[in-house]
């Protein structure tokens, strides 16, 4: 086997072709919406309607006939099957590639349908809209729970146990992924410095493209599932 660990982050260009708008594509949600509004804790503070709002629009839409596809099988695939450790970091909060089949996940940047008490810290499995009265699970407060969502100037989640596998990896994936947003920006070079491979998957070069040993260009569909099968077909 040619690779021994595999990491792999994913963005929201994966979940593209399932019908989720990405972020800074043609249409995407910072044209609709002011970053600093609704995805900071300064927005929520301002205006928690307005952030409550935002969130819920997406719960809805996530859990009316959006479908994993075929990049997110892929990878779901590829941890099946492949012999050495397949490690997969998203900056998506869908919950897409659960639902391909992917178990060794993380989710940095949180998880659309879990709520987070800012009372006693806790997250909660939370599928319907979060609403000023709604009640938290885990310890019964009123009206103090927001999106179990990572905003700018927030901590991103697990990031001890993500920055010692890239640092443990041999080869490296990034899928979907503009490479505007740190820290997952910076994981390939973090990926480089451990000696990895690293492949940029993605519909066009992003802007950590030159980071990248080797690329592949085109939809997640299209461009995921043959780099997968040459994955597993290696020797
Ligand atoms: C942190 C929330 C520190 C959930 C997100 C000034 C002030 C404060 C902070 C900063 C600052 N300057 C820099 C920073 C750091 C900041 C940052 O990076 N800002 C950027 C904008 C410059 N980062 C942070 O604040 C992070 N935290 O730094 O904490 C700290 C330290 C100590 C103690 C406390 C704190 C937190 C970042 C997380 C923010 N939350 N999301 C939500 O609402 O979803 S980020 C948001 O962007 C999403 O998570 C998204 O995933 C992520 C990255 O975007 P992408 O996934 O790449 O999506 P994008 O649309 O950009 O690109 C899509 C790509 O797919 C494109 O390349 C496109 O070509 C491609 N594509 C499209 N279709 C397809 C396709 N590819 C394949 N197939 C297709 N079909």
């Amino acid at each position: 086997m040619k690779h021994e660990r595999i990491v792999i982050l994913t963005g929201a260009g994966i979940s593209a072709e399932s019908g989720i708008s990405t972020f800074r594509d043609q249409g995407g949600l910072w044209e609709q919406y002011r970053l600093e509004d609704v995805a900071t804790p300064e927005g929520f503070r301002r205006n928690p309607d307005t952030v409550q709002a935002f969130y819920n629009e997406r719960r809805r839409q996530l859990q009316e006939g959006v479908e994993p596809n075929a990049g997110h099988k892929a990878l779901a695939r590829l941890e099946q099957h492949y012999p050495g450790q397949v490690l997969l970091v998203t900056q998506n909060v869908d919950d897409l590639h659960e639902r391909a089949g992917s178990c060794n996940l993380i989710h940095m940047h949180g998880d659309l349908l879990q709520a987070w008490c800012e009372v006693c810290h806790q997250p909660s499995d939370w599928h319907e809209p979060i609403e000023a009265d709604s009640v938290c699970p885990a310890c019964g407060t009123t009206g103090r729970l927001r999106p179990n969502v990572v905003w700018f100037g927030e901590m991103p989640q697990q990031m001890e146990r993500i920055q010692g596998e890239l640092a443990a990896c041999d080869l490296f994936l990034a899928v979907g992924t503009s490479g505007q947003v740190y820290p997952a920006a910076g994981f390939v070079e973090l990926a480089r410095s451990a000696g990895a491979h690293t492949v940029e998957l993605n519909l066009e070069a992003s802007e950590m493209n030159s980071a990248f040993d080797e690329h592949r260009h085109g939809r997640a569909g299209e461009v995921v599932p043959p780099y997968v099968e040459e994955l597993l077909g290696a020797p």
